[in-house]
C-alpha cells in the first residue's frame, strides 16, 4: 500500500535486520528494483497511474506482485491555488481550500496558509 510517501509491503509481518527474507520494490516497471525494506519512502515526481512491482525473496523462493498505484497532486496544491484574479484569497477561496481539506485532497497546513491568507487580505507574493 502506498500512504503518506511510504511504500508498505502488507501480508508480511514485521521483520529484523538479519531475516532471510527481503522485499525489493521496482517503481518504474523497468524490471530492476529502485529500492529495499519493508516500508519504503517514494516521492514520485509525477502524478497519474503507477505500476509498482513489490518481491519477496526468501532463499532462493520468491513470490512478486505488481499493483497499480494512482498519484494524484493533492499534496502538490498550494495556496496559490486559492487566490483570485489579484493574488488575494478571498472567500471564495477559502471556501475551496475547506472544502479540498474536507475531500483529503490538501493537508492542513495549506487550509491553515489559506485562512491566514484570508483574514489578511494582502496578495500573495
Ligand atoms: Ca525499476
Amino acid at each position: 500500500m502506498y500512504y503518506n510517501e511510504n511504500l508498505t509491503a502488507l501480508g508480511f509481518g514485521p521483520y529484523e535486520f538479519g531475516d532471510i527474507a527481503r522485499v525489493s520494490w521496482d517503481t518504474n516497471n523497468d524490471g530492476e528494483s529502485e529500492y529495499s525494506g519493508q516500508t519504503v519512502r517514494w516521492t514520485p515526481s509525477e502524478v497519474g497511474e503507477k505500476t509498482i512491482t513489490v518481491t519477496y525473496r526468501n532463499g532462493n523462493a520468491s513470490l512478486s506482485r505488481t499493483q497499480t498505484v494512482t498519484i494524484s497532486d493533492g499534496d502538490s496544491r498550494s495556496i496559490s491555488d486559492y487566490t483570485n484574479g489579484n493574488s488575494i484569497v478571498d472567500a471564495r477561496g477559502l471556501q475551496d481550500a475547506a472544502a479540498d481539506f474536507r475531500n483529503g485532497e490538501v493537508g492542513s497546513d495549506v487550509l491553515l496558509d489559506a485562512s491566514a491568507a484570508f483574514r489578511n487580505g494582502s496578495p500573495i507574493s
